[in-house]
């Protein structure tokens, strides 16, 4: 039996609102989804596994008819579907509505049903949310009625508000693999017996790493199951390491080349860290403006020479700072202390 597992897909997000390529991402996340539906054409898997927030918030009529017409591009697949933290069904939504083609099942329920398949001896358990928020624990106690079949659990959630579970709890219960969403960083849970799918495409600057959709198969010895990336966008947060001698062009410089070195798929979160002279102000506005740099932060702090302030301003408030607080011991929080109290005595926002 073969498959295809994919989660938190968030149709309809605009990422990076404001910026120039904004449409552009939200076309993408629907792309990807359209590129996973060839690749189930090709494939021919018996089961297609979409496990939470497919939609990024409750899904319009057209969004359901889009998605819709494309799960019955794959007559052949089973395509079982959970609603998540983000898509949870309420009484008018259309996930409900009577729109979805023969081979979709939609999870209705709060509570964990089953679903049986004994042509491919297969059982799928799930439920969907229809809150925003579920603190209890509703996957660990659940055990598979039929243990002679493979059963699978989809699940959406893993973190304390969200359904929290044991992956080892929930496959000692007898399950035979877990098919996850919620968590935007895909990855095993355990070794070929529990996935994490990650999100289909990153939604936000902050899912960092490669994302896509997982495929496998099941056997006697139970389920072989890889990760395959999707290379529309990818998220990168980068560091430069300044000091008293870095200037607005090198720091240019250093996005530009990333940009030229960097695949086109790439974008990029800038961070500018270390110290710099406490007479100069980056000016990073224009390198925030590129294209694929979604920002840029300066968190430089300057770099005092106390010897040189302290004879300046021997006789001053500042002098007497700098001397009491070098009479306190030394260590982390004194120099952050003796930092801030220079900045603002200076003048120098902090
Ligand atoms: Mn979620």
């Amino acid at each position: 039996m073969k498959f295809i597992h994919i989660a938190d897909v968030h149709l309809g997000v605009k990422p990076d609102q404001g910026k120039p390529w904004s449409e552009q991402r939200a076309r993408q996340i629907w792309d990807s989804f359209a590129d996973v539906i060839g690749v189930a054409k090709r494939e021919k898997p018996e089961f297609l596994f979409v496990t939470g927030d497919l939609f990024h918030a409750q899904p319009l009529k057209k969004e359901v008819r889009e998605v819709s017409r494309l799960f019955g591009e794959i007559p052949d697949t089973q395509v079982l579907l959970i609603a998540g933290n983000h898509d949870y069904l309420r009484e008018k939504s259309y996930y409900l509505a009577d729109l979805w083609p023969d081979n979709v099942t939609v999870f209705k329920k709060e509570e964990a049903e089953a679903v049986d398949f004994p042509e491919y001896n297969t059982t799928v358990y799930g439920l969907s949310y229809w809150h925003r928020e579920i603190r209890d624990r509703r996957y660990d106690d659940l055990r598979p009625v039929n243990r002679s079949r493979c059963n699978i659990l989809l699940a959406h959630g893993g973190d304390e508000r969200h359904i929290a579970f044991s992956a080892e709890r929930i496959l000692q219960n007898g399950f035979d693999y877990i098919a996850a969403g919620h968590i935007h960083r895909s990855g095993w849970l355990m070794p070929h017996k529990a996935v994490m799918a990650g999100s289909l495409e990153p939604t936000d600057c902050n899912d960092t790493g490669p994302h896509g959709y997982w495929m496998g198969t099941f056997g006697a010895a139970g389920a072989d199951v890889y990760f395959y990336p999707l290379r529309h966008c990818e998220y990168c947060h980068e560091m430069y390491q300044a000091d008293r001698n870095t200037t607005d062009r090198m720091l240019w410089d250093w996005a530009k080349e990333l940009l030229e070195q960097r695949p086109e798929y790439q974008y990029f979160r800038l961070y500018i860290k270390g110290k710099k002279d406490p007479e100069y102000s980056f000016d990073v506005q224009e390198i925030g403006k590129l294209d694929r740099i979604v920002d840029i932060t300066d968190q430089t702090v300057p770099d005092y020479d106390y010897e040189k302030l302290l004879e300046e301003h021997a006789d001053s408030i500042l002098g007497e700072y700098i001397r009491s607080m070098r009479k306190k011991e030394p260590g982390v929080c004194t120099a952050k202390a003796l930092e801030y109290g220079v900045n603002a005595l200076l003048g120098y926002d902090c």
